[in-house]
Parts: structure tokens; C-alpha cells; sequence
């Protein structure tokens, strides 16, 4: 019997205990769940050699339910659990912002015993006035049975517009707060994020903890201490918050960022110099060592400061000893916008409301896209007339759009700094009109269709073409994703970043493009803009084709 399957009917008794108001009986069932599922030996080796006592969080009262599972296949206290509760309940447990001390009250005071039960109470109007069940909440409880499921994923833009506002609000309710920073997948830019984790100094964590659960945006608080709270918002996403003292701020930072993976590399070094590291702080036999910010933290391990988005173990460790980590592009350093949709019709307020929108955030250049008239010169020429007076001091550049397959109109090629290619499809005629000599630079785009981007890279040739790769941060979606980004990177690729922009205001998923470009290793010497200086066309010349 596999140990994840055994670990799964742990975590089912859990749960079952947790709908009875159980205190600390579920804690430690899933202590033993997340033990079996680290071990590698099955249970039944373990049993044979006696040797379950050895696992961590496992006493004799677990180590009997996993004897009895090995001998006979079942665990007798789940099945009288389950005969207990109506199977309705655990499925309302799975749904977003749904603990179970709600499933509990719901069930006791209301008879609710499942999903649709729910619904009619709700629709019947029968959580109303039930103490502790706001507006706030029975909303959130009829979102989350409409939309069935657990939350997947969140996109990482949706995620940082979260967390900007939630630090914000914390900042602002006037809790005693001195540093407040998000950590985990967001910080290292992952292209989706689990959850969010902030971590915070101050030094009355309670008030700070006090401050956070009563957001407007908070939904239900799932766990609640002095040094840990965990909140689930109105939307589903959960957010976990650390305060801590001021001396371990670097030390939860690094660990709370991760990812797992980086962090059981770092653990190891600390070891091997004889330290210890957690997410409590680093120590030396019983003395901590003062780590304010994270450099502290990698000093003390021997390594150079490794930038978040690299912390994958993929590589950064070894770099980071070797003092070869690549240089990487800061977020103030993104050279402008360069995939700014507009009509040609677009008015010039339209157009100032976009230059206003790049001065605002210190962009010094910009690439406008003329929607739907690539072979009309006049079109063309009348634009970038237009632009180029509006654009004042900034760097504006004009550029069209092509399908792959379509090749690229000749009569425009003249009057645009750069073409963006949407990728997919047979790459046809554009390679061709490439090659010529003359021709603007080529920046490959739109990935949202090609379900493979770095096969689609690879069988065109791109890189050898001397195109540039764009890579965007959307609402939705990064594209293309970040292997791909490195690997085109790594054969010495260019790029330019993109925020795929509908609007001024989304000019600020740029830094987040910066980001994701430092996770996928692109050196700064590697990111251009298609526009060069004064606005003359396509100063930034593509490697000559072979
Ligand atoms: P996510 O939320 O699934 O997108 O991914 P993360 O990386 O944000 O993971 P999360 O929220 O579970 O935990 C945040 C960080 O805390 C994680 O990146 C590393 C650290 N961490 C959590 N659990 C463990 C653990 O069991 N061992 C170690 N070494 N680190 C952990
Ligand atoms: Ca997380
Ligand atoms: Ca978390």
C-alpha cells in the first residue's frame, strides 16, 4: 500500500475531527500525514522492522492505526468517523473560505448537511441574522458552493494587485507596523501562486494580527495566533501573515520565499558550518544570529545574495558560491513599452492619456502598434507624424502586426521601427522578408495560441534569425512561459518586456516582466528596446542572418 494513500485517509480522519470541534487531534494526524508522505520507505518495511517509532510525529497511538492498515486494509476509527457524518460535510469543507468550525455551526444550528443544502438555506434566507454570519461572509459562502470546486492557482498579476492592496490597507488601519514584504511564489515571480504569504516586523504582533483579520477583504479567518495567521478573502485566495521581531526579519523572509527546494540546499550549507537555519532565525549551538535583512542570511552560509527570482535550485546555489550569478535587470531598468495596441483613429488626447501614463512611471520609450493597417503607407506615415510630435522627449516608435503565415507587407517595412510577429503556425513568408537586408526587427509575440513556444522557436530558426522574444506579463498569463524564455536566453536570445498593456494603469505589470525575466535568468545585456534614440527607425539592428 502506497504511504500517500495512507497519508490521505490521515488527513480524511483530520478533517472529520475538525467538524467535531477537536482541539489538537487533527494537528496531529496531519503531522503524520505530511511524515508519511517525506518518507520514502513504505509503511509496510517499516512496520516489519519496527521501526515506525522512528518517524517524526508518529507516537503508539498513530503507529497502531498503521499496523492495523498494513495487516487488514482498513483503519476502524475512519470508518465510524464517516458513519458519524453525513459525506455532504467534507465535501463543503473543500469548498474556498470554508472552515470547519462554519461547516460545524451550519450543521448543528441549520441541519445543513451538504453543498445543496447550503444553497437553500442561503436562497431561503435562513443564515440571516445567525451570529457571526455578516452579509460579508454569507456572500462569500454562496460564491464559493456556486463555484463548486477549490480555487486553483491565481495568475501572478491578479495575485500582486492583491497583495499591493492588502499591504497598503495594513499600513494604513494604523497597526504598529515597521517592515511588511510579500514572500513565497509571488516574490519569486512564479507565472501562478498558491497562496500569498506576507511576512511583517513589529513589536506588538497581536494588534498587527487584530489589524489584518478585520480587512474588508478578509472572508474567514482559518488559523489565528500571535506569529502566524492565515485569512481566506472574499474571492478564495488564501493569505498567510508572519510578524516577527525585528532581528529575524531577514531569517523569515528567506524562508518564507523559498522555495522548499533552495531552502533545504541552504539548510544543508548552514550545517556544514554549524548553523542552523529555520524560519525562526539562523543560530549557533543556543545563540541566534542577528539576520535583519536576507544578505545576513546568505553570508553566514557563504554565498553571495541570491535575488529571489532565482531561488529554484536550479543552478543559483552553485552560481552563487562561484560568484557567477548573472546580471540581471533591476525593475527601474525596463527600458519602456513596446506593445501598445491603438487604432489608427485613436484621438490624440487617446495618445497622450499613454504618454502620460509611461512619464508617470519613468519609461523613456515607447512602441505603439497601429491595429489593422500594415499595408496602407499613408496610414502609416500620417501616424508617426502624429506621434513623434505628441512624444515630445520621449523615445516613440511605431510597429505592425503580422501573422506568422502572412508574411510581412512590403510597402510599410519602410515606415515602422519593428514588427511584432504573432507566433504559431507555419512561420512561412515572414522568415523570408527577415532575411532581407533593410528589414526591421522582428519581435516574436502573442503565445496564448502555440501550445508549445519553445518547439515553435526552435523549429523556426528564431534565434539564429536574429528575432527578438518578447515577454509579457498579462492579466491572466505570463507568455511565453519561463522555460522557454531561458532557454532562448541561454543561446544568447534577445528580449523585450512587456506589460501586453489594454490600458495606462496595467503600465505596472512592467516591473513584474522584469521580474520574470530575472527568474528566467535573461542578463541585462540581453534586454532591448526596439526603439532606439531620437525615434530613428530600428536603430537596434537584429543579428545579420546566416
Ligand atoms: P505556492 O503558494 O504554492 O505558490 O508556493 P510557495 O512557494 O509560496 O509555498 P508556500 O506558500 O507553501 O510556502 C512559502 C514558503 O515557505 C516556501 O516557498 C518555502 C517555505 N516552506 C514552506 N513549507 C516548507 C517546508 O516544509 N520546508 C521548507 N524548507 N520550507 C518550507
Ligand atoms: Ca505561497
Ligand atoms: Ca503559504
Amino acid at each position: 500500500m502506497p504511504n500517500p494513500e495512507l497519508a490521505r485517509l490521515f488527513l480524511e480522519i483530520a478533517d472529520l475531527l475538525d467538524l467535531d470541534g477537536e482541539k489538537f487531534k487533527p494537528e496531529a494526524y496531519r503531522r503524520a500525514a505530511r511524515t508519511l508522505e517525506a518518507t520514502s520507505d513504505p509503511v509496510e518495511e517499516l512496520v516489519r522492522t519496527h521501526r515506525l517509532s522512528t518517524l517524526p510525529g508518529v507516537g503508539d497511538a498513530l503507529a497502531k492505526k498503521i499496523e492495523e492498515y498494513v495487516e487488514t486494509g482498513h483503519v476502524h476509527y475512519l470508518e465510524r468517523l464517516r458513519a458519524e457524518h453525513p459525506p455532504g460535510l467534507l465535501e463543503l469543507l473543500r469548498l474556498d473560505g470554508v472552515g470547519p468550525k462554519t461547516v460545524r455551526r451550519l450543521h448543528l444550528e441549520l441541519g445543513v448537511d451538504g453543498p445543496d443544502s447550503l444553497r437553500q438555506a442561503i436562497e431561503g434566507g435562513r443564515l440571516d441574522g445567525m451570529r457571526g454570519f455578516g452579509p460579508r461572509k454569507i456572500e462569500l459562502l454562496r460564491a464559493s458552493v456556486s463555484r463548486g470546486g477549490p480555487r486553483g492557482r491565481t495568475p501572478l498579476a491578479e495575485a500582486q494587485a492583491v497583495a499591493d492592496h492588502l499591504i497598503d490597507a495594513l499600513r494604513s488601519s494604523g497597526a504598529p507596523i515597521d517592515r511588511l514584504s510579500y514572500a513565497g511564489s509571488l516574490r519569486r515571480r512564479r507565472e501562478t501562486v498558491g497562496d500569498i504569504d506576507l511576512v511583517a516586523t513589529s513589536e506588538s504582533p497581536r494588534k498587527v494580527m487584530e489589524a489584518f483579520t478585520h480587512l474588508p477583504a478578509v472572508g474567514e479567518v482559518k488559523l489565528s495566533g500571535a506569529t502566524k495567521t492565515t485569512v481566506v478573502l472574499g474571492s478564495g485566495l488564501q493569505v498567510d501573515l508572519r510578524v516577527v521581531p525585528a532581528e529575524a526579519y531577514g531569517a523569515t523572509l528567506q524562508y518564507l520565499t523559498g522555495s522548499k527546494d533552495h531552502n533545504v540546499r541552504l539548510r544543508t550549507l548552514a550545517l556544514e558550518k554549524g548553523l542552523s537555519l529555520n524560519e525562526y532565525g539562523v543560530t549557533r549551538g543556543e545563540t541566534l544570529v542577528s539576520t535583519p535583512t536576507e544578505e545576513e542570511v546568505y553570508s553566514a552560509v557563504g554565498l553571495a545574495y541570491v535575488p529571489p527570482e532565482l531561488r529554484e535550485n536550479q543552478g543559483e546555489v552553485e552560481a552563487a558560491r562561484e560568484g557567477r550569478l548573472p546580471d540581471l535587470l533591476p525593475d527601474e531598468g525596463v527600458p519602456g513599452e513596446f506593445h501598445i495596441h491603438v487604432e489608427p483613429t485613436a484621438t490624440d488626447a487617446d495618445l497622450e492619456a499613454w504618454l502620460r501614463g509611461l512619464t508617470l512611471r519613468r519609461l523613456p520609450a515607447a512602441g505603439f502598434v497601429v491595429e489593422g493597417a500594415p499595408t496602407d503607407p499613408e496610414t502609416l506615415r500620417a501616424f508617426r507624424t502624429r506621434l513623434q510630435h505628441l512624444g515630445g522627449r520621449m523615445r516613440v516608435g511605431l510597429a505592425i502586426e503580422v501573422d506568422a503565415k502572412a508574411g510581412l507587407p512590403p510597402a510599410s517595412l519602410p515606415l515602422v521601427d519593428y514588427v511584432i510577429l504573432r507566433a504559431g503556425g507555419p512561420a512561412g513568408a515572414a522568415r523570408e522578408v527577415l532575411q532581407g537586408s533593410g528589414s526591421p526587427p522582428l519581435v516574436l509575440s502573442h503565445f496564448e495560441g502555440t501550445p508549445d513556444p519553445a518547439r515553435w522557436l526552435k523549429e523556426g530558426d528564431w534565434s539564429r534569425n536574429g528575432a527578438t522574444l518578447e515577454l509579457g506579463v498579462a492579466a491572466t498569463d505570463v507568455r511565453p512561459d519561463t522555460a522557454t524564455v531561458r532557454a532562448w536566453a541561454e543561446q544568447g536570445g534577445k528580449v523585450v518586456l512587456s506589460s501586453l498593456p489594454q490600458a495606462p494603469g496595467d503600465l505596472t505589470r512592467l516591473s513584474l516582466s522584469a521580474g520574470v525575466a530575472r527568474r528566467a535568468w535573461v542578463p541585462r545585456s540581453q534586454l532591448v528596446a526596439p526603439v532606439g534614440d531620437s525615434g530613428v527607425p530600428h536603430p537596434v539592428r537584429a543579428v545579420p542572418p546566416q
